[in-house]
């Protein structure tokens, strides 16, 4: 048994060489994107047994995803080759400093990784993790995939326990059912992470967290992450708010992964509600200081030691 699987598409990201429109960028940096192979490897840099499943091309970019994540500590051997189909890429632009508005291009569609299913993975391998970790990406690239979701969030409590980060990116929902079934889907987890703003633009709700927990009142655990000022955890005990670090971010991408990483290997280790969303906050700022999707953690033990600075430094 490992501590987490981590299950989905991940993707070869072009990074920009320079700000500007899509149309404009003359060249781009590779590196790897994907938000649960992003959870996986902040978890292994935190000390945690991983493991990542999903599907990738027998191309040169499946070898480079497999290679990369590999040398991040996590588990790779259930990563499963389709010589049929490619893997996934992504470009993006740099994005505006305020605002982070900035272009994504996905090339992904027939994927291999669109192509997984309950069928074509190794489902003891995803279902031996005390965690399971999924997201609502992988529910909107394909109908197997939506399957392969709902398989894995059914019957509870016999399953292990299923961490959902909502993730809804409205670009690759080819219908209007996407907010209803991500709905589904949050519901049926244990631990549930989800954007202040993305539940208000995929649900409609604007009376903050407690409105958002209104609307998830089964989780055991939801997390509403509320930007640059921070991220309230609902349990079954009265609510938490912690602040998040102030930095100045370089690129935003990734951080929302490494938030979820910080926050599940604090719940892994025990710790209490409130030090969990400090590792959140920590390993969340170490990615929004970086261009890419990852970045290293601090270590544990030094972790652990900003996490217990008082609350003058935490304000
Ligand atoms: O959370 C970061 C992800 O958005 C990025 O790595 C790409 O997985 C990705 C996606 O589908 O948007």
């Amino acid at each position: 048994v490992v501590d987490v699987v981590a299950l989905g598409e991940s993707m070869v990201t072009f990074l920009p060489s320079r700000p500007g429109r899509l149309a404009d960028v003359p060249s781009f940096e590779r590196g790897i994107g994907g938000a649960e192979s992003n959870v996986a490897c902040g978890l292994a840099a935190a000390g945690h047994t991983v493991r990542w499943v999903s599907r990738v091309g027998g191309d040169g970019f499946g070898d480079h995803l497999v290679e990369t994540i590999g040398g991040w500590g996590v588990d790779v051997t259930s990563v499963r080759r389709d010589p049929k189909r490619p893997t996934g890429l992504y470009f993006r632009t740099a994005g505006d400093r305020a605002t982070d508005a900035h272009e994504v291009a996905y090339y992904r569609a027939g994927s291999a990784a669109s192509a997984m299913s309950v069928e074509n993975l190794d489902m003891a391998a995803v279902r031996a993790g005390r965690v399971v970790h999924l997201s609502g990406i992988t529910a909107a690239l394909s109908a197997d995939c939506l399957d392969l979701l709902r398989a894995l969030t059914a019957s509870r409590p016999e399953r292990p326990l299923v961490s959902f980060d909502v993730n809804h990116r409205a670009g690759l929902w080819r219908d209007a059912e996407g907010p209803r079934v991500l709905l589904d889907l949050a519901r049926g987890a244990d631990i549930v992470f989800v954007g202040e703003d993305e539940a208000e633009e995929a649900w409609g709700v604007t009376g903050g967290p407690a409105a958002i927990r209104e609307m998830l009142p089964e989780p055991s655990v939801v997390v509403v992450k509320q930007g640059a000022r921070g991220a309230t955890a609902f349990t079954g005990v009265p609510p938490a708010f912690v602040p998040a670090l102030h930095v100045t971010p370089v690129a935003a991408v990734g951080a929302g992964d490494a938030f979820a990483a910080g926050f599940l290997s604090a719940t892994l280790r025990g710790l209490p509600l409130k030090d969990r969303l400090r590792h959140g906050h920590l390993h969340a700022a170490a990615t929004l200081t970086a261009p890419g999707d990852l970045a290293p953690p601090p270590a544990r033990d030094h972790a652990d030691r900003l996490a217990a600075l008082d609350d003058t430094a935490w304000g």
